[in-house]
């Protein structure tokens, strides 16, 4: 209800005076907005003409007919009989059509007298009236009677008006809705029954609610009814726009109030089309939409297009390929280039093969690797399959690593290993197989243990025991190692070297028990022992357990003779072999240990040219001679002691054509220059070991004299590892270290001291192999620009020297291991000189007093242990080649050993006490510090990314140092872990900012 004050103009009807009318002219009234979800039946302040009402009886509604301003109609009904009794006045509408509606609204709006305010009428006067509905299927039933109506409600007003309102010209206009329903027929009329009181119906709407049509989750809803219960609600399905599909069928609910509830399911836009303001719209040529759940068009990703409008997918360009199983946003992808920088590591008949992903991945992410094994004649132009004894560890296909590790190759062998990149396009495009080759030759592997160990000859002080080959020898048996002692006294104990299958042992206890181990040895090393054979010589009286014994005094006689033999067969040779071995018979050697010390003196091959009267006759035994013919010189690469060093070809009769070096003599030697010179072929040529170089041979019939060797590409190692600063992974760099060390053990098992064992006198091949070079024979004191006088007139390699060395020239093999640890220091420091600048006094004096050089930057701890092992002060307490190369073959095997670095206090603490690594010490300025890390070309980019001070500097991060443009690994490494240091040293103040 409210309170209308308004211009309004009324009438009175002449036969009452309280009778009243009050016709509403606001223009308002007529162009109230109807709610969007209501639909109007019958709203009587918009018929124009007539309303066609019936009042029964005929004195009782009436209708006033006047005219707003606009001279529309108004229509409005009154009675007002309220001073009479028994009053039953009816108004019926016309018939109104339901419009399928089964509720309907009834809005009322009405004026209504208050009774009080009517003076003597308060007997009969009412402040209600009734209102009634009747269905019927077509407007015949128009003649109703009363009883047939349904009653809808009594109507009351919420406020009636008196008087005093007419006077003030406020009108208190009622409005009044009710519902009605459930309608089952085509329409219906309304009735209004007055029974006595004073009413004015102004206006009469009738109306239904609807769900207004609608689009949501691109479905369209239609225009629904509600339904006939006021609780109700309608389930509504939807039906997609166009160019959408549903992906589970759209519904809506339509609610009494006619609002749309609870949207369930809805429509996409199809493959090729995307929703826009609750459309699809098709996608443009050059972008497409695979699947009605993938987002809007997209533009054709990387190497891919479209010509037409509504692509559910891109071509790929020519040469680019996509799997089935990419994603649709995924560029086309090519297939990989083939993998880089191959390397191997032979060790005896395994070989671990690693390289570097393709510079080309194709852009993909799943590059896997295959490994093609083929077993190949010498000269590599024959191969075939490897076959299936071969193992891949950890596999032969599909390998996510760069790395693998090939075993049970056969020993002695050459084999070409092809790794080849894939990825996920590879089988798509028929491109030629993307592979890196590497041939290699196995080593030959150490025999395998003897099984089976036979007694022979038994006599009270000998046994004679005899032995099988092992099953697998892996190369040609040298000689065999029987080691024997009383049982439980094995502190004590007997070796003898034999390169029969049978020995006696001879000197032992009547009725004793003797424990028996024999192991083989080839040119790859000792195999295994076998295990222990007991065996129990004869009792002090027995007779002996061999018939065709001789008496004990033959035996002895023969021996005699034996020994007298050889002794003097060897006095009378003319050969002087620079070497004594205390021999039982020719094939034989024997040595006692006692606690581990050797008695007697072990075997050596190694033949020192010296012992030659005639140095010709040396070289000519050792080396072959070569025709001059046979050589192209092409270049000279570098400046050797006696002349140039150059590279060229060899090519021998019904032989490939190889790359080699040349050494040569300068022209206007001594015949001493010439012996020296020629000297190092004598010894090169005793040698055949893959980490050795390799000698061709040599020219001394025609001039220049030369030396010929196999050709190593990458040149010294020292200059090389300078050049590739940090650029290789530990595994590499342990790899070298195992070559290197492995043609030590063979150098010091031939017993040859190599003296100047040092990173530049190793040479460096296109695999990364490393090959010890430069033997001499007085060479190491005169040719090594390294090489100082010591006091006592000697010219050594301080830095690589030993202490025993450089004191009293005590040059072995253990000397040799001190120079592999210098070389360990310099190839994991990549190059740097040890004990940088420190004069050659200063490091004698530094290394008496027992400094050592620190670990250097990003060394595995279990690499600078060995290295500090190999710098042991007592000689023997190095350890020997034999043992660097299984630690390092172990260190290979299981790369995780490698994961754990020295850290900064390990390194610092050990640090020469004057000459402390640059890097460690105090740093001025940005620039500084960069250089002495070797990363000063990095100074700029620092400088320019805002990092001008050491205090900014200590801060970095990883990420920092990817900002300012240090975007190889191992230069991120070297400044993040000098950083770090720099961090420790802040925090003990021992770096002052
Ligand atoms: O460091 P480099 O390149 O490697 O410079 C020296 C130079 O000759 C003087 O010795 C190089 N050189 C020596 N022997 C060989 C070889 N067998 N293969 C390749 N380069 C060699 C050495």
């Amino acid at each position: 209800m409210f309170a209308l004050k308004m211009f309004c103009q009324w009438s009175c009807i002449s036969q009452c005076s309280l009778l009243w009318t009050c016709v509403f002219i606001s223009a308002a009234l007529r162009t109230l907005a109807i709610p969007s979800n209501e639909v109007n039946l019958l709203d009587s302040r918009t018929v124009m003409g007539d309303l066609g009402w019936i009042a029964y009886p005929k004195n009782g509604w009436e209708e006033i007919g006047e005219v707003d301003e606009n001279y529309a109609p108004i229509h409005t009904y009154q009675v007002c009989k309220v001073m009479e009794h028994n009053q039953n006045n009816w108004l019926q509408t016309n018939w109104i059509l339901n419009e399928g509606a089964q509720r309907v609204f009834v809005e009322l709006k009405f004026t209504l007298r208050d009774c009080n305010s009517l003076p003597g009428g308060l007997g009969t006067c009412k402040e209600t009236f009734n209102m009634y509905y009747f269905e019927s299927d077509d407007e015949e039933g128009r003649n109703v009677r009363e009883s047939q109506y349904t009653k809808i409600d009594t109507i009351a007003a919420d406020e009636s008006f008196t008087e005093l309102d007419l006077g003030d010209r406020v009108m208190k206009l009622n409005t009044e809705v009710r519902d009605v329903g459930p309608l089952s027929k085509k329409g219906f009329y309304l009735a209004f029954q007055d029974v006595g009181a004073c009413i004015a119906l102004v206006s009469v709407r009738v109306y239904y609610k609807k769900c207004p049509s609608v689009i949501k989750n691109l479905s369209l809803f239609p225009d629904t009814i509600t339904g006939a219960d006021s609780s109700q609600l309608l389930e509504v399905a939807g039906t997609c726009v166009n160019n959408s599909v549903a992906e589970e069928l759209p519904r809506m609910h339509c609610s009494a109030e006619g609002e749309w509830l609870v949207p369930i399911g809805k429509c996409m836009c199809q493959p090729g089309y995307e929703e826009i303001n609750g459309t699809c719209q098709v996608c443009k040529a050059g972008f497409f939409r695979s699947s009605p759940q993938s987002s809007g068009c997209n533009k054709c990703p990387p190497h891919s297009y479209t010509n037409v409008e509504a692509s559910t997918s891109c071509e790929c360009e020519d040469s680019y390929f996509k799997r089935d199983s990419d994603p649709s946003s995924m560029a086309c992808t090519k297939p990989p280039s083939a993998p880089r920088n191959a390397i191997s590591n032979v060790n005896e008949t395994s070989v671990f093969l690693e390289w570097m992903a393709p510079a080309e991945t194709g852009g993909r992410k799943d590059v896997t690797y295959n490994i093609v094994c083929k077993k190949c004649t010498s000269d590599s132009q024959l191969c075939e399959e490897c076959g299936s004894h071969v193992r891949y560890i950890p596999q032969q296909m599909s390998l996510r690593n760069t790395s693998v590790m090939v075993a049970d190759l056969l020993a002695h062998t050459n084999y070409t290993f092809e790794v080849e990149a894939i990825n996920g396009v590879t089988t798509l495009a028929s491109l030629p197989r993307q592979f890196v080759s590497l041939n290699v030759t196995t080593n030959q592997a150490a025999p395998s243990p003897i099984s089976f160990v036979k007694k022979g000859k038994t006599a009270k002080n000998s046994i004679s025991v005899s032995w099988q080959e092992p099953d697998r020898p892996n190369g040609i048996i040298l000689e065999y190692e029987i080691k024997y002692f009383e049982k439980d006294q094995e502190t004590s104990y007997t070796i003898i070297k034999s390169k029969e299958t049978e020995i006696t042992a001879d000197g032992l206890k009547p009725a004793s028990v003797y424990v028996f181990q024999i192991r083989a040895r080839t040119a790859a090393g000792y195999g295994d022992f076998s295990r222990r054979f007991e065996f129990e010589t004869s009792p002090y009286l027995a007779a002996s357990s061999d018939q065709s014994q001789v008496p004990i005094i033959a035996v002895s006689i023969t021996v005699g003779v034996i020994l007298l033999a050889v002794v003097t067969g060897f006095l009378l040779s003319g050969r002087r072999c620079g070497y004594s071995k205390a021999k039982q018979d020719p094939e034989e050697e024997k040595m006692h240990f006692h606690n581990g010390h050797i008695k007697l003196p072990g075997i050596r091959t190694y033949i020192d040219p010296h012992t030659y009267e005639d140095p010709n006759q040396a070289v000519h035994e050792f080396a072959k001679e070569i025709d001059a013919s046979c050589i192209t010189i092409e270049r000279v690469i570098g400046a050797g002691e006696f002349g140039e060093v150059c590279s060229g070809r060899l090519k021998l009769p019904g032989k490939r054509e190889i790359p080699v070096a040349i050494k040569t003599l300068k022209a206007g030697y001594t015949e001493k220059q010439r012996r020296d010179f020629l000297g190092e072929a004598s010894i090169m040529g005793q040698f055949d070991h893959p980490n050795i170089i390799h000698l061709e041979g040599v020219v001394t019939k025609s001039k220049p004299v030369m030396i010929v060797t196999e050709y190593m590409e990458n040149g010294s190692l020292d200059t090389f590892l300078k050049k590739n600063d940090g650029q290789f992974t530990v595994i590499q760099l342990v790899g070298m270290l195992r070559g290197i060390a492995s043609g030590m053990r063979y150098l010091s098992d031939m017993g040859y001291v190599h003296r100047d064992l040092a990173a530049r006198n190793i040479l460096v091949n296109s695999n990364l192999v490393c090959k010890v070079s430069d033997f001499g024979l007085s060479r190491v004191l005169e040719d090594d620009p390294e090489a100082a006088y010591t006091t006592r007139g000697g010219k050594i390699p301080i830095r690589w020297t030993a202490p025993e060395a450089i004191a009293f020239r005590k040059f072995t093999s253990a000397s040799d291991v001190w120079s592999y640890g210098i070389v360990m220091w310099e190839v994991m420091s990549y190059g740097e000189r040890p004990y940088w600048e420190m004069s050659n006094q200063d490091v004698i004096k530094a290394v008496e007093e027992g400094y050592r050089l620190p670990g250097p930057m990003d060394c595995p701890a279990a690499l600078y242990q060995l290295m500090m092992d190999c710098w042991q002060k007592d000689r023997n307490s190095r350890p020997k080649f034999e043992e660097i190369v299984s630690l390092l073959d172990k260190l290979i095997r299981n790369p995780s050993s490698l994961k754990t670095l020295i850290n900064a206090s390990n390194r610092v603490s050990n640090l020469l006490v004057e000459h402390g690594t640059m890097e460690t010490s105090v740093y001025r300025s940005v620039g500084e510090w960069l250089e002495a890390i070797k990363m000063g070309r990095y100074t700029e980019l620092f400088i320019e990314s805002g990092y001008t001070s050491v205090e900014a500097v200590a801060q970095m991060t990883l990420d920092d140092l990817r900002r300012v443009g240090v975007n190889l690994a191992g230069h991120q490494k070297k400044i993040i872990n000098s950083i770090q240091e720099m961090r420790v040293q802040m925090m003990n103040g021992t770096v002052p900012v």
